[in-house]
Parts: C-alpha cells; sequence; structure tokens
C-alpha cells in the first residue's frame, strides 16, 4: 500500500489559504462556486483543429495555456480551466449546453421533478429523493445509476439522496445518430454529444431546480454526486462539468472515466475503442482518437484537475486490470499536482486499497473517508485532510508521464470575485441658478 499524505507535499499554510479566503466560522467554507460554469466569461482562443495537433506520448501540461505561457497566479487557473473545459467537449465529451431558456420544476420529500424547455423544445424527467433523519435543509448527493453507491452512509452522515437515473437524460442502446433522451429532445438525436455530457446537463437541471426551490428542503450549494462502473463515469463527467457540485465521487469508472485516456500500456483496461464503441458514452469527436490517444490535447488528469478545489473522492478497485487502476492513479496524482498548485492538495483523496475484488461492492474501508467527505464538503462540520492510497497491486508513476513541473503559482484566490462593472455615476446634479 502506498500512502501519500498530499498535506506533507504541499506547500505549508496553502490549506489555510484555502478555508482562510472563504468562511473563517466553518472548518471549510463553500469551495464549489455559485454557478455551473464559472469560467464562462473567460475568451477562449487558439483551440487547435482536429488536423493539426501534433503527437505527445506524454500527459499534456494542464498549467501551460493555448498560448504556450504557462500560468504563474493561482487566479490564472480559472481561464486556463475554461480552456482545458473547451478542450475536453470538443475532443472528448461534445458540447455541454449552459441553462437552457427555460428550467421549472418542484421539490418534495420525495421527488425533485424537472421541465425544460428550449427553441420551442420541451422534456421532463424527475428523481426520487430520501432524507436522512433530523431538520433540513440537508445537503445531497446525487447517485447516478441504482448500485454500487453506499446510501445507508451517505444518509447516515446526514445527506440526502437523490437516485438520478441518467438513462432518462441519455439512454443507451441507441446509435450515435439516433441518440434519445430528454437531453436529446431538446438538442436533437444526432447531437454529437455524449451520454456523460448529456447526464451532466440532466444534474445541472436538477440543481437548477433546488437553487429555484424555497430552500427548505434540499440546499443548492452542498451537493455531492457519486456512481459505480459506467455510472462513475458519469459521476465523474457531472462533477467536471458543474462548479456548484461541492464533492465528486466516482467509483470504479475504468475507461471514459477516470483513467488516462493515454493508458498504461499492457496493463489491460478496457480499450479506447471498446468504450467508445460499447455505448455513445464520450462524444463522437472522440473516435479520432480510439486508436491515436497521443494526439489528445487534454487527458483526464486535466478532468480531475477541473474539479479543483472542490472536493474529489476517487474510489478505485485495483483487482479488475480491465478498469484500469494504474491509469486512473495517473490520472489522480496529475490532477493533483494542480491541486497542490492552488494550495487545496488537502481536498482531492484517491482511495484504490480495498480487499474485495467483486466490481462496485458495498465496501468497508470506503465508509470512514466517505463519512470524512460528506462531512467536510457538503455539511461543513468537519476538516479530515484528504488521503492518496494506492493499492501496491495497481499503482502508476506519475513520472513516467510527465514532462512539466508543477509550478509555484503566486498567492491570489482560486476563485476571483465576480466582476462587476464599474458603477455608473450619475452626472452631478447642479442646483439652479437662483
Ligand atoms: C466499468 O464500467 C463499465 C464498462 O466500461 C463496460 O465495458 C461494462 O460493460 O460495464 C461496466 C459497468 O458499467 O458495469 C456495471
Amino acid at each position: 500500500v502506498v500512502v501519500l499524505a498530499l498535506a506533507a507535499l504541499t506547500v505549508a499554510g496553502s490549506v489555510s489559504v484555502v478555508t482562510r479566503t472563504t468562511n473563517a466560522q466553518a472548518a471549510v467554507g463553500p469551495l464549489a462556486a455559485a454557478v455551473e460554469d464559472e469560467g464562462a466569461d473567460c475568451a477562449v482562443s487558439g483551440l487547435p483543429d482536429l488536423g493539426s495537433l501534433p503527437t505527445n506520448a506524454k500527459l499534456p501540461d494542464p498549467f501551460k495555456k493555448l498560448n504556450g505561457a504557462t500560468i504563474t497566479t493561482r487566479s490564472d487557473w480559472r481561464c486556463r480551466r475554461a480552456e482545458i473545459r473547451e478542450l475536453a467537449e470538443k475532443f472528448v465529451f461534445g458540447d455541454k449546453p449552459a441553462k437552457p431558456a427555460t428550467v421549472t420544476g418542484t421539490v418534495s420529500n420525495s421527488t425533485v421533478t424537472v421541465n425544460v424547455a428550449h427553441n420551442g423544445r420541451s422534456s421532463s424527467f424527475s428523481a426520487r429523493v430520501e432524507l436522512p433523519s433530523g431538520t433540513g435543509p440537508f445537503p445531497a448527493v446525487v447517485v447516478v445509476g441504482g448500485f454500487g453507491a453506499d446510501t445507508a452512509t451517505i444518509k447516515a452522515a446526514g445527506a440526502a439522496v437523490i437516485s438520478y437515473d441518467p438513462l432518462a437524460v441519455g439512454r443507451e442502446g441507441t446509435p450515435r445518430n439516433n441518440k434519445q433522451g430528454a437531453f436529446y429532445s431538446i438538442y436533437g438525436s444526432s447531437s454529437s454529444t455524449g451520454l456523460l455530457a448529456a447526464w451532466g446537463w440532466g444534474v445541472s437541471r436538477i440543481i437548477d431546480v433546488i437553487e429555484q426551490s424555497d430552500g427548505r428542503i434540499l440546499k443548492a450549494d452542498a451537493m455531492g454526486v457519486t456512481g459505480c462502473s459506467r455510472y462513475g463515469k458519469g459521476a465523474f463527467a457531472i462533477g467536471v462539468f458543474d462548479q456548484r457540485i461541492a464533492l465528486t465521487m466516482p467509483i470504479e469508472s475504468g475507461s471514459a472515466g477516470v483513467p488516462i485516456f493515454r493508458g498504461i500500456p499492457g496493463e489491460g483496461a478496457q480499450s479506447l475503442s471498446s468504450a467508445y464503441g460499447e455505448q455513445p458514452w464520450l462524444g463522437d469527436a472522440f473516435g479520432s482518437f480510439t486508436g491515436s490517444p497521443n494526439r489528445l490535447p487534454v487527458d483526464t488528469h486535466e478532468m480531475v484537475a477541473m474539479v479543483a478545489p472542490r472536493g474529489l473522492f476517487i474510489m478505485d478497485n485495483p483487482h479488475i486490470a480491465n478498469l484500469g487502476p494504474r491509469s486512473a492513479s495517473v490520472a489522480a496524482l496529475g490532477g493533483a499536482e494542480v491541486y497542490k498548485a492552488l494550495g487545496a492538495g488537502d481536498n482531492i483523496t484517491y482511495w484504490s486499497d480495498v480487499q474485495d475484488g467483486s466490481h462496485c461492492a458495498n465496501r468497508s474501508e470506503w465508509r470512514t473517508p466517505l463519512q470524512n467527505n460528506i462531512r467536510k464538503f457538503l455539511l461543513r462540520t468537519g476538516n479530515e485532510p484528504g488521503v492518496i492510497r494506492i493499492s501496491s497491486k495497481a499503482l502508476g508513476r506519475l513520472a513516467d508521464w510527465r514532462d512539466w513541473p508543477t509550478p509555484v503559482l503566486a498567492d491570489g484566490p482560486t476563485t476571483p470575485p465576480p466582476t462587476t462593472p464599474p458603477p455608473t455615476t450619475p452626472p452631478p446634479t447642479t442646483p439652479p441658478p437662483t
């Protein structure tokens, strides 16, 4: 077992930077953003074209901007992240559209309903809610799909469970040119957006509805997401693409989830062509890369980084090579470099040191870290540091995969305050001549 205490590797004092910039009363302030995409105003230019992508056997440098310059301050991360988002949408997941023109719905003790209308089309879906004991409003964890998540521990920790059926939003089993579900009813069955981004769009609309509710049952600013296997791929993409999500917890996600696309040779992970072909999980554009991942200008360590500085708890299974757990550990270690550079190294946990070899098992090893993560990022009653705990059976080496250093980023808020336009001063009123 390899246990790396990220706190020890982090620049001294950086943890308190995160807590101090937020809420001095709470153990951890709200690290999640108030909006789905808080880099939406960044002017991203210089996105490469498919035809001109260089080959790079190493993981792309998360700190290097499209213009070739390396970021130097923590606040530079905001718009660098926006570049990564654009790359991830263009070449991997497909476009995840912003909030549609109309989103309405209801929140009750048992259900969240969502109605969406956009460009003359509409669709609806709903999700079951189970509240923990006690008095609300409650934080909530969206459980994607019906298995593999420890819902008993989530509720015992004090968070509600929102059972989300992603297949209502993006169905499996359809050809790429005839995608179905609430997302595709709005954006068209020939949309090139893959199911994972569509599933993310659905969860973002659930959060919209909770945000618009009176806030007496569920708290929109204390949302988590989890799911196992294909729904672990979903949980990961959902957290990557909505910065309102405070805690992202993919379980045993496999190819098209956390593992680096470049992939550790010989590991035995599900191949990219298999994952791309099995279901339209990834966007159609990814089809160009299944045989040449070294041409991808982005890899999953940067999706890990897109979650920073928010809570991320990656659970993996070292006993099933098909899940690519070594390749997943490299993604986590690579993304953790961004967490560290932002002074948030304590906010990521990667845990593959587990006994039971079966896929999506209920595991006692994850109960305490799950509880700790919920307390820290959703209830904000705890501040247990994250831990990188990689099974020696499935350890990848980041050093083999990077040719870039981790810069020391100058202090500055990781999330700068929204820029308010300068106040328009009314013309001075001259008293009428007497
Ligand atoms: C690990 O997730 C997937 C895997 O990618 C698929 O190839 C397989 O069919 O299903 C796995 C899964 O979702 O299992 C529940």
